[in-house]
């Protein structure tokens, strides 16, 4: 019962045109679907539902909010109770407000990023459907990304005024959504501050993760591909259309993805994401890096600090 996995992200984009080319031709998605507004919808070829990614044109790049998908229709219903006993105001948009898609659960997490709950989404079918199926399509493109992965959101913390919104992204999302936390970053004396954490509904070690900083954001948007081959072949897929890469394939010791990291057209970052890194559980213990350890954690090779990965986001 509850959230079963990310459904979508919503993301606004300048010039829908290149914003459609790249999702296209770099990550390898499909348009399924164009609204009367102009907003485009998209789906990676191993993916079910008719979307994952929605383009909205807009004057600034950025997340509309971010959806996850429950199990029952009538989960709905509960986690509005849970989410309004909490103190966070919800409000239920009816069925066709987005095209294809029953009714959501709105509400903003305390870092103030939007996010939708839904049981119902239009579903089409994988590229290879479900009888006899081959192990991939013949008209894979790009990088061939399998599915929308995770996501990570930037929340404001400012260790002088004592606001920490990744702590209590990370409480509510415990607490209401019933998420579990599988990685924390602590800084500060005596590792008293909890400066970012990943947390799972899946058996994969995150569906989300919160990072501090100075503002809240979208820090980026991940999808899966199957090994470390297939992330070095996403590369070439960026050098060869001129993608900007922000950080070349590497590996991560927090989750211990394998991982490059990339722009689409108006800035937002996205992040090809390889390997089951470990199974999450419940029972797991909590890994934890501390403050001086964090570069070994984003980065496992190098185990430097990259400001501009840390410093820009959407
Ligand atoms: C990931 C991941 C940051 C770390 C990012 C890690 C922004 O994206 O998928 O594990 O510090
Ligand atoms: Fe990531």
């Amino acid at each position: 019962m509850g959230i079963m996995r990310i459904g979508h992200a919503s993301l606004r984009v300048m010039d829908m045109a290149a914003a459609l080319k790249h999702y296209e031709k770099v990550l390898g998605m499909k348009k399924t679907m164009e609204d009367k507004h102009g907003n485009v919808y998209l789906k990676c070829w191993d993916e079910w539902d008719k979307f994952s990614v929605i383009l909205t044109p807009s004057d600034q790049a950025g997340l509309n909010h971010v959806a996850y998908k429950v199990e029952k229709d009538s989960d709905l219903d509960e986690l509005k109770k849970k989410v309004e006993a909490y103190g966070i105001k919800t409000a239920m948009l009816e069925e066709g407000t987005l095209p294809s898609m029953g009714r959501m659960l709105q509400f903003n997490l305390p870092s103030g990023h939007e996010m939708r709950l839904y049981a119902m989404k239009e579903y089409v079918g994988t590229e290879v459907g479900i009888d006899n199926p081959d192990p991939w399509p013949d008209n894979i493109t790009g990088a061939g990304a399998h599915w929308l992965d995770h996501c990570l959101l930037m929340c404001e913390l400012n260790p002088e005024t004592g606001i920490n919104k990744v702590a209590e992204n990370t409480k509510f999302m415990t607490d209401v959504l019933d998420f579990f936390l599988t990685e924390q970053v602590v800084v500060g004396p005596n590792g008293a501050i909890q400066a970012a954490t990943w947390m799972a509904r899946t058996t994969t070690p995150h569906d989300i993760a919160f990072v501090g900083g100075p503002r809240m954001g979208l820090h980026h948007i991940a999808f899966f591909l199957d090994s470390w081959n297939d992330i070095l072949k996403s590369a070439d897929v960026m050098a060869k259309t001129k993608t900007r890469i922000d950080v070349a394939p590497t590996r991560h010791g927090i989750t211990r993805g394998e991982t490059i990291y990339f722009f689409d057209p108006s800035g937002n970052r996205n992040e090809t994401f390889a390997g089951l890194g470990y199974l999450a559980q419940r029972d797991r213990p909590v890994t934890t890096w501390d403050e001086s350890h964090l570069g070994s954690g984003i980065f496992y090779h190098t185990g430097d600090l990259v400001p501009s990965f840390t410093e820009v986001y959407t």
